[in-house]
């Protein structure tokens, strides 16, 4: 499917002086930062507290030196494989409802990816916002980056840029990243054990890690303004997905009208969004690695279930796992139940 009609693209100028700044103060940073092995061939820096690839931290310093809010902004928010994919779906959906036919809706022709763009990583491949700059709002941008590393002009009261967050239970997330990372190893690499990837995990060392401290982040967000963040956790939205939907369709100041819901839209939007219906458009099948791209649309499907850890993880682990996660959120107000 075409989706450049979602994006208009726009000739990129990165040479004027201000993005030469920021490209020198990246080139001087990134070398001076702690590094460590990533989980397939790239590198994990850390920096402000997070481990991210340098094509993070570069699309970071471009959103913060350049990037200009808008007022209907909305972005989707995770920590990898928390449910991003379904989060830009739901997200997506919501927004443009009446602009299309659920029966011939881009959600059948095209990945999530491709209608919500991936801020940072397009910021970094255009190396300036030129791209983002030439969405028509409400602009959807999907991000993992934590939310300290947004400038205060997108997270203070004066922008009424959105951000909606998922997370998930690390366990699950574990287990997904893992798989995850495999499909993505290159050959040449043997495959990461569920041990390492654990150990990996429980240091805090995996993209954009520590799990805790990006969840944290957006949480404490979400309580001092909940009406810039929305807190949504995986396992609610497989419970109760008509509620959760409503929830975000009123955050995002696009509460479902009485004819909306006697039409039954909201119904029609989870069904659509659902792992069932989402992994069986051939779209999402895919698993050719298109447009340059590491990774193939139908390595974003695996189960979608809730607690599919029991069947990976060891009693140890999960008991290990939960210690480490009541240690982090004690004192703060926040639990994962
Ligand atoms: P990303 O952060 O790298 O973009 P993300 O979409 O968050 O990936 O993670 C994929 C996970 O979401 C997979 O979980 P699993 O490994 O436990 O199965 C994937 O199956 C799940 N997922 C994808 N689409 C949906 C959906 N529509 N509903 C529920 N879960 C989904």
């Amino acid at each position: 499917m075409d989706t450049s009609k979602f994006f208009a693209g726009i000739e990129v100028n990165p040479d004027e002086e201000g993005y030469q700044k920021t490209y020198k103060n990246c080139g001087e940073v990134l070398p001076a930062l702690p590094q460590t092995k990533g989980w397939w061939l790239d590198q994990l820096f850390q920096y402000h507290g997070f481990w991210i690839s340098s094509f993070g931290i570069r699309g970071s310093m471009l959103i913060h030196d350049h990037f200009k809010p808008r007022s209907t902004d909305i972005v989707v928010a995770t920590s990898p494989k928390c449910g991003t994919t379904w989060l830009r779906a739901l997200v997506f959906s919501i927004i443009n409802r009446a602009s299309f036919d659920f029966s011939d809706h881009p959600l059948r022709k095209a990945n999530p990816r491709d209608l919500v763009p991936f801020f940072e990583a397009i910021i970094h491949k255009d190396g300036s916002t030129s791209f983002v700059d030439g969405i028509p709002s409400p602009r959807l941008l999907s991000t993992h980056l934590p939310y300290s590393l947004f400038p205060t002009h997108m997270t203070d009261d004066t922008s009424a840029c959105r951000f909606v967050y998922i997370y998930r239970d690390p366990k699950d997330v574990i287990v997904s990243k893992w798989h995850f990372a495999n499909k993505l190893r290159p050959k040449e690499l043997p495959p990461l054990s569920l041990q390492e990837t654990f150990d990996l995990f429980c240091k805090g060392v995996s993209h954009y890690g520590p799990f805790w401290d990006h969840v944290l982040g957006y949480w404490k967000a979400s309580v001092e303004s909940p009406k810039k963040v929305l807190f949504l956790k995986y396992e609610d939205v497989k419970e109760e997905p008509l509620g959760c939907v409503r929830k975000a369709a009123e955050f995002l100041g696009v509460p479902f009208t009485p004819e909306e819901e006697s039409k039954e839209i909201v119904e029609q939007i989870v069904k659509l969004c659902s792992f069932e219906s989402m992994s069986n458009q051939d779209v999402n099948k895919l698993d050719k690695r298109y447009q340059q791209r590491l990774i193939s649309n139908s390595d974003f499907f695996r189960k979608g279930e809730v607690g599919d850890w029991v069947n990976h993880l060891s009693p140890q682990m999960a008991e290990k796992l939960d210690q480490i996660t009541e240690q982090k959120l004690q004192d703060t107000g926040f639990n994962f139940h």
